[in-house]
């Protein structure tokens, strides 16, 4: 014999308010996972061969796609050690450099052909 201590009738709408509950759960975590995956950007220009401005800043934990626009008449390399990066960039145009998601940190980029030219990417 089968001993409900619940009435039938009450058992559906509680089991519908979990499973509505989890799938919330279920979404809410979906969500902050694409935010941690949605790459932040921002964006540096070189003028004379110095960056302009010659510090960034971007959110930890997230890829970062820095934009480089170089204003010169002679290419630069935009270069980091720090962030394992480098890039050509033809004068007059201008080129992207993806980061991977990073700790906090103070992170110097400098331009390899001009190396006098030097930056930082805050991460914060
Ligand atoms: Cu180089």
């Amino acid at each position: 014999m089968q001993v409900n201590l619940v009435p039938p009738r009450a058992v559906r709408p509680v089991r519908t308010f979990f499973a509505i509950m989890q799938l919330g759960t279920a979404v809410l975590f979906a969500s902050e996972h694409a935010k941690a995956q949605q790459s932040a950007s921002v964006a540096i220009s070189i003028k004379d061969h110095r960056f302009q401005p010659s510090q960034i800043s971007a959110p930890a934990s997230r890829p970062i796609s820095i934009k480089v626009k170089n204003l010169d008449t002679s290419p630069m390399e935009f270069e980091s050690v720090s962030l394992r990066v480098e890039k050509v960039i033809a004068p007059g145009s201008e080129g992207v450099v993806n980061v991977r998601a990073l700790a906090p940190g103070r992170y110097e980029f400098f331009d390899d052909f001009h190396q006098e030219a030097r930056g930082f990417l805050m991460v914060e």
